[in-house]
């Protein structure tokens, strides 16, 4: 069947009012590793990404990169233990992680976005002391809680038609420290930091469910911490939802979790009347 191009121009003029709405917006995009697929959804993601440049936003990606890391560490012999949500990162482990963020999964991304015509440059939270950490938790050795942010280097790059692509590596307040940072933490901060406009979460589930399975559009910091309390919200979805309360604290707008391996998930929240996944705002 022929392609509806009637439609097609039809989209983009409904899209106007978006387009008007988010003229330079920071819109910070956490990339989670279960949500990057394969050569062409990384593509699609990065085309994603540069369009919103392209019209005028300033998307910043915050990636993080889980199942990679698990991959290496089982090719190197590296037992990883988690203690809630979190990896247990010892020396040898931290020494990964770094390898695999800052090298592996961050080029990747930033070559996706420059093959589809954008600028991106690739940079962890060590860069120009983005994003500065203590430890966490005794427990879990070289995981790192953000206590100092250094914005400045995010709005430099954006400002100069640059798209940063953030790895959840940082260092610590004493010398020669490396932390893991987990990268909904990680995005969250640095969303807070920049007083963002929107953190879209990506991640390989819809969106928050209520008790009958369906995906939350919205709801208030208040909705969120009854649904905590009563058990709806659970698991994995813990971690993130806290993180956007944080956030939506902090002074972002609004948060939105949503399923990154849905087509065009970033446009489809920004561009349309339908949105996706679940929007946490005050
Ligand atoms: C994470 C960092 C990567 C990450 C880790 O070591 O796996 C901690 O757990 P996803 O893909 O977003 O889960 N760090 C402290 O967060 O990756």
């Amino acid at each position: 069947m022929d392609r509806d191009w009637i439609a097609t121009a039809r989209t983009l003029s409904e899209a106007l009012p978006y387009l008007q709405r988010y003229t330079g917006a920071v819109v910070v995009v956490k990339f989670g590793g279960n949500a990057m697929g394969d050569d062409d959804a990384m593509a699609e993601f990065a085309r994603d990404v540069v369009l919103m440049k392209q019209v005028g936003m300033n998307p910043v990606v915050v990636h993080g990169g889980g199942p990679m890391i698990n991959e290496m560490l089982a090719k190197l012999g590296i037992k990883s233990d988690w203690v809630r949500g979190k990896r247990v990162t010892d020396k040898a482990t931290v020494e990964v992680v770094e390898m695999i963020l800052s090298g592996l999964v961050n080029k990747r991304i930033v070559q996706a976005i420059n093959d589809q015509g954008g600028r991106a440059v690739g940079i962890s939270g060590k860069d120009d002391d983005l994003m500065v950490c203590e430890a966490d938790d005794p427990e879990l050795g070289f995981v790192g809680r953000p206590v100092e942010m250094n914005v400045q280097v995010i709005r430099d790059l954006y400002s100069a038609g640059m798209i940063p692509v953030i790895a959840p590596v940082a260092t610590g307040v004493n010398d020669n420290e490396t932390f893991n940072v987990n990268g909904d933490t990680a995005a969250g901060a640095i969303a807070g930091a920049l007083q963002a406009d929107r953190l879209l979460l990506l991640t390989d589930v819809a969106g928050v469910k209520n008790k009958d399975g369906e995906v939350i559009t919205n709801m208030t910091p208040d909705e969120v911490q009854a649904l905590i309390a009563d058990e709806t919200i659970s698991g994995g979805m813990i971690p993130k939802v806290e993180t956007a309360l944080k956030a939506v604290k902090e002074g972002v707008r609004a948060v939105v979790i949503l399923d990154g391996r849905v087509a065009n998930a970033c446009l489809l929240e920004l561009f349309t009347e339908h949105g996706a996944g679940s929007m946490i705002r005050s």
